[in-house]
């Protein structure tokens, strides 16, 4: 018989509902905590469980003059990332995980999951955090509960989302909450009652980031780490919400969302789409080298949209901080970023210097002098490894950052103008083209791919399809998403953003980069605010329609005619080979390939075809 577990002391709220009551026993009694602590999203709560995080070893408090209310957290060298090969999506068909996703039958992942968290939080204290993914009053908004056995999930959770009494709130109304259970798999006490002292950063070698989109959970076990285990990010703001999106019309979005402010004053809001390591975050904060353009952010990575009342399609950022790279963030790169982290900041497996401050690759041209590098070791220039890890990251709220926008928070979001892909390729796609039509737009972004750039990633040069940057977030099958995106812009008509496809990655013969990037990325999207604006025109092409002679501003842009021939020259040939990698991926999709996508790749070749034949 099963030792009696008595039930864990808990300070829940008194307008907790019963059914959130019942869950909450139910997971406390399958994972058998010491006690249970229901957060409030209070700062004397926040100080408590840092001071908490510094007496374990998880938080090094940094020196307060120079960062006040600033921590280092160093992760176990094994749980550095977020683990695409230990994420699942639990649907009762396979096929509507689809073939991009990793499926497993959700009653066989329910065994499992039973088996690990069994226990798995003995000798901690289980937090319940209610949290709001977008402001609490906004009608696009949605509400979760994350179960997590980790403070450091706490504080994290606390910065990323709106957390705490007000979005308990709202549940006690009776509003609909997605519930989400977290164990970093290190119980303090094993079964037969023997206990084991903590370690600074808790975790187990097995991990379960699942999935379950009938019934809209999440289980994630065994990481403390990011994307793994702050559960309203990638679990619950892409995978989950991107099928609550398909089933009530709307959209959950891997992308950034813009304002932009013309010299004459005219707004525009933008959102964009960029797979990994394409520059996403140094774009939400873009300062532009053209006079008298303003861009402000209103998000750094997600995206929820849904169409008004008018016939345009509004975006909320679902989320309230920033967690980004650390490595690379520098002046010259993205200086906004870095001038955000003066205080009040997470920062993950960064390296730390000798007065108590924080430095990573790229924070200045040249490295102290010694530093103790994210793993805890001593560290020099020689030493020959990087002092942060490539994926180090800083957690902020993102109205630190001096360009947010004043309607970040607008609870009904703002209109979307423009919808950009992007991708990093070395040849063939333009630095900017406009779709023909939506359907066109969906085959750009369904299509979207990068040239894999290490070894690591695959072959290098071969390419990595990543539609609508979704790859790893799209919690059903990519083909019925693609589907959702064709009926929405159907319903959307006249009101529909416009789509353009950038590529500021472009390589010229001598392999250097033929585009500035950075503040000059301002160039093209000004182009494509003018097309939308009705202020210029376009010369149709095999990719898209692309800027007429002139009309890219260039103005103070050092750039040969060669060079910008070469960032628009679009080499039929390779165009037809790449019409043929399309087909090949598209037959993965098999019958579920929407007819408009097959079209849309007919009319690809009609346009190729037509070129062949006008230069022969
Ligand atoms: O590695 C992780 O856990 C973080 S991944 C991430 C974080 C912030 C924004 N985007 C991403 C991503 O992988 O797209
Ligand atoms: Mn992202």
């Amino acid at each position: 018989m099963a030792p009696e577990v008595a039930a864990a002391p808990s300070n829940a709220p008194a307008n907790a509902p019963q059914p959130l009551l019942d869950w909450v026993s139910g997971v406390a009694g399958l994972t058998q905590p010491d006690q249970i602590y229901w957060c409030d999203g209070s700062e004397a709560e926040r100080d408590r469980l840092q001071q908490l995080a510094v007496n374990a070893g998880t938080l090094i408090k940094l020196n307060p003059e120079l960062r006040p209310n600033c921590f280092l957290a160093r992760s176990d060298p094994k749980d550095v990332a977020r683990v695409e090969a230990s994420t699942y999506i639990c649907s009762a068909k396979e096929e509507d995980a689809g073939p991009t996703n990793n499926w497993a039958d959700p009653t066989e992942m329910r065994g499992k999951l039973a088996g690990v968290f069994a226990g798995s939080m003995r000798g901690r204290t289980m937090y319940v955090i209610p949290f709001s993914m977008g402001p609490v009053d906004s009608p696009l908004a949605r509400l979760g509960i994350e179960i997590t056995d980790s403070p450091y999930v706490v504080l994290n959770m606390r910065i990323m989302t709106r957390m705490g009494s007000a979005a308990l709130d709202r549940i006690a109304a009776g509003y609909y909450w997605v519930p989400a259970v977290h164990s970093v798999g290190y119980p303090l006490i094993d079964a037969e009652g023997n206990s084991r002292p903590d370690v600074a950063w808790p975790c187990n070698d097995t991990k379960y980031i699942t999935h379950f989109p009938e019934t809209r959970e999440i289980w994630s076990y065994g990481s403390g780490y990011g994307g793994n285990a702050l559960l309203g990010k990638k679990c619950y703001a892409l995978r989950i919400a991107s099928v609550i999106a398909r089933d009530e019309g709307w959209l959950a979005e891997h992308m950034l969302i813009l304002k932009i402010t013309s010299p004459k004053g005219k707004e525009f809001h933008l959102s964009a789409a960029f797979p990994s390591a394409c520059g996403k975050t140094n774009l939400a904060m873009l300062r532009p080298t053209i006079p008298g353009w303003k861009v402000e952010t209103v998000g750094d990575d997600i995206a929820w949209m849904r169409p008004g009342n008018d016939g345009r399609l509004y975006a909320i950022n679902p989320e309230r901080g920033f967690f980004g790279v650390a490595p690379g963030t520098g002046e010259n790169t993205n200086p906004t970023a870095l001038h955000a982290l003066g205080h009040d900041v997470i920062f993950t497996n960064v390296a730390l210097t000798d007065n108590g401050d924080i430095w990573w690759e790229g924070m200045t041209d040249e490295a102290p002098a010694h530093l103790i590098d994210w793993q805890g070791n001593d560290w020099t220039p020689a030493s020959g490894t990087p002092a942060a890890h490539p994926n180090g990251r800083f957690t902020v709220t993102a109205d630190q950052a001096e360009s947010i926008s004043p309607d970040w928070e607008e609870p009904a979001g703002v209109p979307i103008d423009v919808i950009l892909f992007g991708g990093r390729r070395a040849s063939n796609v333009p630095l900017i083209s406009e779709s023909y039509s939506w359907e066109h737009g969906v085959f750009v972004g369904a299509t979207v791919s990068s040239e894999q750039t290490a070894a690591a990633e695959g072959t290098v040069g071969e390419l990595r399809r990543d539609p609508f940057a979704m790859l790893p977030f799209c919690g059903y099958n990519m083909a019925d998403y693609w589907a959702h995106w064709l009926k929405l812009g159907e319903k959307l008509g006249e009101g529909a953003p416009r789509i353009f496809q950038v590529n500021w990655f472009r390589k010229g013969p001598d392999g250097k980069f033929l585009w500035p990037g950075f503040g000059d990325n301002a160039r093209p999207i000004e182009w494509a605010l003018h097309r939308v604006a009705g202020e210029v025109g376009a010369v149709d092409a095999i990719s898209g329609r692309l800027p007429r002679s002139g009309d890219l501003n260039l103005a103070g842009l050092e750039i040969s005619k060669d060079e910008l021939e070469a960032l628009f020259a679009l080499d039929p040939e390779a165009w037809t080979v790449e019409a043929d990698l399309t087909a090949e991926y598209f037959a993965k999709f098999g019958d579920k390939l929407p007819v408009e996508l097959a079209d849309q790749l007919t009319e690809l070749r009609e346009r190729i075809d037509r070129v062949k034949a006008a230069n022969s």
